[in-house]
């Protein structure tokens, strides 16, 4: 790799060395710039990769709430402010017991580049708290959210930081963070968040992109191998809003997500996750805080494994849309055993760096970056900012139109970007260099900053 490339990357292993997570994403994004880097040596000049790799500013603040036994408790809340060179930044809030500083910097460093294949005016960001939401009842989850927005209002605006739901974050709690918000500033700024309830500025179609943008961009993958979606059988991993978005939209076109899986293990349901009552139940099974999937195994007599992973099930296409490094050595080894040829991420990093780059080199495998799959989401919280902006909203059919434009315009862009430095069909790097391409570019036209 290129010295300029070395050198950041040594500084980023030694300066971060107790950050892993977020270590491991400059590591994979970097490893792309090389030919990049090559052809532009002012980037260096100017310390381009030096200065993205350092947060704009981050902000850590405590967040103190009652229980509902009268018990007080304090959690730490986050907000990093990653790169706002394109837009005001954007991403979304984490609740999660292992939410720490490296967490919020790979999703914020991640978020940067994802924002940017959009094309739609972005920056990254990426918050949350080391909150654990399980068991909580609705008005412990309302003190908190409130106690949490009662310290980030100030760093917040619809053109300033523009947060929206993770994990550990759906329309209940981004209510409450709205009302929050609301009462502190004595002001309708619905362009503050994103994920809102349709009554209060929501769009449509919101709750579903992240995962029918994951399908879209995948049916342009299958396009471009003269293949179909048709027939297909999909192992997906985790059970949450995305999972439930690929269910949806995969058996709208005729495919099956075979596999779910949660902390308790995986099921395996033969004949899909395909009917309207079982693609309901992962909303069940999510709202009824009990976070296990054996629940689904339960009701419709389909197998259950314990403590174990879906990747050794034999399926056609693999979509980890659970979280990040749930798919290591080990599970890469058997999806590449089983010849399974596409291989699309969609939670955000779920694949260790050694893990993505075995399955990048086997021959005939098809591998799509989380940044550029589950881009839809985030896309579509760009459109739902438009529309508080004009004050109006748009049907559920003009949304998923521009959703469904975004994503193939990124997949597109991003195997362009690929060829145009001779890599061939290479959308891991292909998106990285075309996230790159339009930050790096504002960030030399905008002087130092
Ligand atoms: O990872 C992500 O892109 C999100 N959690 C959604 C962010 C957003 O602002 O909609």
């Amino acid at each position: 790799m290129n010295a300029y490339l070395n050198r950041v990357l040594d500084d980023v292993r030694t300066k971060h060395s107790n950050e892993p997570e977020f270590v491991q994403t400059v590591e994979e994004v970097l490893s792309s710039l090389e030919p990049v880097i090559d052809q532009h040596p002012e980037y260096e000049k100017v310390d381009l990769l030096g200065r993205m790799v350092e947060p704009e500013r981050m902000y850590t603040f405590r967040v103190t709430w009652e229980d509902d036994n009268g018990n007080w408790h304090t959690n730490t809340g986050y907000r990093c402010q990653f790169n706002g060179a394109i837009g005001p930044y954007k991403g979304g809030l984490r609740f999660q017991k292992n939410v720490c500083p490296s967490i919020i910097k790979f999703l914020g460093f991640e978020q940067t580049f994802k924002n940017s294949l959009t094309g739609l005016p972005m920056g990254g960001g990426k918050g949350g708290s080391d909150f654990d939401p399980a068991g909580k009842s609705d008005a412990e989850i309302m003190r908190f959210c409130q106690a949490f927005m009662s310290a980030l209002y100030r760093y917040i605006g619809p053109d300033v930081d523009v947060p929206a739901g993770d994990m550990g974050v759906g329309g209940r709690e981004i209510g409450f963070l709205f009302g929050q918000y609301r009462r502190l500033k004595a002001t309708f700024e619905n362009g503050v968040l994103t994920g809102k309830g349709l009554s209060y500025g929501g769009s449509l179609i919101r709750p579903e992109a992240t995962g029918y943008g994951a399908v879209y961009y995948l049916n342009e993958v299958l396009a471009h191998e003269n293949d179909s979606i048709e027939g297909k059988t999909i192992a997906c991993a985790g059970f949450g809003n995305v999972t439930w978005g690929i269910c949806k939209k995969a058996a709208e076109l005729g495919a099956k997500v075979v596999t779910l899986s949660g902390p308790d293990g995986y099921i395996y349901d033969p004949d899909g996750v395909v009917t309207e009552e079982k693609i309901n139940y992962l909303l069940e099974m999510r709202s009824s805080g009990r976070n296990r999937v054996q629940d689904y195994a339960d009701k419709f007599g389909v197998k259950f494994v314990a403590g174990e992973k879906p990747y050794g099930e034999k399926v056609d296409i693999v979509m980890p849309s659970a979280m990040q490094n749930d798919v290591h050595m080990e599970q890469a080894k058997q999806i590449a055993g089983n010849g399974t040829k596409y291989y699309i991420e969609v939670a955000n990093m779920p694949t260790t760096n050694d893990a993505l780059n075995f399955l990048r080199e086997q021959p005939g495998m098809i591998v799509a970056p989380s940044k550029a799959v589950n881009a839809g989401g985030v896309a579509t919280s760009g459109l739902e900012m438009s529309q508080n902006s004009e004050r109006l909203s748009w049907t559920a059919e003009e949304v998923d139109a521009q959703l469904h434009k975004i994503m193939k315009n990124i997949h597109d862009m991003s195997a362009a970007a690929a060829e145009k430095y001779g890599l061939g069909y290479d959308l891991v790097a292909g998106a990285n260099i075309a996230g790159f391409d339009k930050v790096a570019q504002a960030m030399m036209e905008q002087g130092a900053f």
